[in-house]
């Protein structure tokens, strides 16, 4: 690996971005949390849907004496999001806002995530931490290559580079090609995308008779989807850089609620903004120290829309042993994977129910319906094999292919991903008796530990 980014063995050496809070000793950090938690249970009040279930709770802050206390407060689902759908958990008046942010629902609607002004510092100042902790320096220029637009990804990172001092060019997700000329063009050493991205960079640069090696970028920050210490290596050799992982979802904030340091022992999670427990998503209770469970995330700080141990479903171990960096917050290792169906195709997430939206849409189709996800280079594809009614089914090819097209252009809408459509004969789908599988993902990046 490039010599550019430092020596990854002395994890002590790299510079903390906001070192006071990043290094606060373990107590005054939980003292920080637990008055927080306090003060969020004051401003949930705010907010019907949390204040009825305080009060049905007999809750206030005065209950909240220890931070195991987060415990008596309720959880948020996805569903309770969708629920009170656009705005519903806003705890500041509307006119208050500064963004509105979305995130795919189970649906075709996406869930609203709303920031005040103070939302989006604390925000910018949570990613510029970890892309600090990561290497990045204000003399540096980065190219963004998230979408830009209701997800998080694009705007979270441009702020978060901004406020470090480097420069940024929002070069914003796909076109490939383009991306390899713009880095060839403007040398930048820093490249912000999902971990695949980064993979389908090197083969496009391969394509051209580049050498991805030759590419200027030297230290890379990925996130928004699951991806393995195998591909680290893979993203690393191919490109030649310093690959770092970082976590975040939008219901939460957005990317920027946990990333890695230059010890790459798991993510360090912002405590002082996130509440984190790991609980095991049967019983509900906290797991053992160490072993997976699902992460139930309280934010601490958020004005316009906080959540209150909102289940994301990802599942994860913490650590809480020191760092090597000398940050004293707790870390997170690799998502290794979701109780729910929910999956992540080229860093956008779909769930199952979202195509059966979409076929429902189109006459002729049944709801019988598998949904196959590979990786055969470095992208995602998804076939979607489709059962349609016997009398659809006919030998006109050309019939058929409007067919396709029209259920395809249907999942792009509801879903916003492209899929093959495969119609296949009825009754050829497997049949279950209990729970339908209706997925069969042959990527191989989750169940994986780091
Ligand atoms: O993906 C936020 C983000 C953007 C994070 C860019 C990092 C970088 P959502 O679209 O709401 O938000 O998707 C959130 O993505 O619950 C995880 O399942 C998954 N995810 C995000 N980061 C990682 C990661 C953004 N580093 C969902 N490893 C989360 C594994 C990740 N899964």
């Amino acid at each position: 690996m490039s010599a550019f980014i430092g020596n990854l063995e002395r994890p002590d050496q790299y510079p903390i971005w906001d070192e006071p809070a990043e290094t606060l000793p373990r107590a005054e950090l939980e003292r920080l949390q637990l008055e927080r938690l306090r003060d969020l249970v004051v401003r949930i009040s705010r907010v019907p849907f949390y204040r009825d279930q305080l009060n049905h709770r007999d809750i206030g802050p005065q209950n909240i004496r220890s931070l195991a206390d987060v415990r008596k407060l309720p959880f948020t689902t996805k569903a309770d999001m969708r629920r009170q759908h656009p705005l519903g958990l806003l705890a500041v008046p509307r006119k208050s806002l500064a963004r509105i942010h979305g995130s795919s629902g189970t649906t075709g609607k996406p869930t609203f995530v709303a920031y005040t002004a103070k939302d989006l510092e604390t925000w910018s100042t949570l990613c510029a931490r970890f892309l600090v902790a990561g290497g990045v320096k204000p003399e540096h220029t980065a190219q963004v290559a998230f979408g830009y637009g209701l997800f998080t990804g694009g705007f979270g990172l441009h702020y978060g580079l901004e406020r470090v001092g480097t420069t940024v060019i929002p070069a914003a997700a796909g076109n490939t090609r383009r991306q390899i000329e713009i880095m060839r063009d403007l040398a930048p050493e820093v490249l912000i995308c999902t971990p695949s991205y980064a993979l389908t960079i090197a083969d496009g640069a391969r394509e051209l008779g580049i050498d991805p090696r030759a590419l200027p970028i030297r230290i890379g920050h990925f996130g928004g989807e699951p991806w393995t210490e195998d591909m680290r290596r893979e993203i690393e050799d191919a490109l030649d850089i310093a690959a770092f992982n970082n976590y975040g979802l939008s219901e939460v904030i957005g990317p920027g609620v946990s990333g890695e340091c230059p010890a790459r022992a798991g993510m360090h999670i912002q405590e002082d903004h996130f509440l984190v427990e790991c609980l095991d998503p049967e019983s509900l209770e906290p797991v053992p120290e160490g072993e997976p469970g699902e992460l139930v995330i309280t934010t601490l700080t958020r004005e316009a829309m906080p959540m209150v141990r909102y289940r994301t479903r990802d599942i994860a171990r913490l650590y809480r042993e020191p760092c090597a960096c000398g940050r004293t917050t707790m870390r997170m290792s690799r998502v290794t994977g979701r109780t729910d169906d929910m999956l992540i195709i080229r860093g956008v997430n779909v769930f199952p129910s979202q195509i059966e939206e979409a076929l429902l849409r189109v006459e002729g189709t049944t709801p019988h319906y598998l949904i196959e996800v590979s990786r055969p280079a470095t992208l995602d594809e998804v076939h979607v094999k489709v059962e349609i009614h016997p009398e659809i089914f006919s030998d006109r090819m050309d019939r058929m292919q409007t067919l396709c097209e029209r259920i395809s252009r249907e999942i792009q809408a509801v879903a916003g991903i492209r899929a093959h459509v495969d119609l296949v004969e009825p009754r050829s789908i497997e049949r279950f008796v209990g729970k339908a599988k209706r997925v069969l993902d042959k990527r191989g990046v989750s169940e994986q530990e780091s």
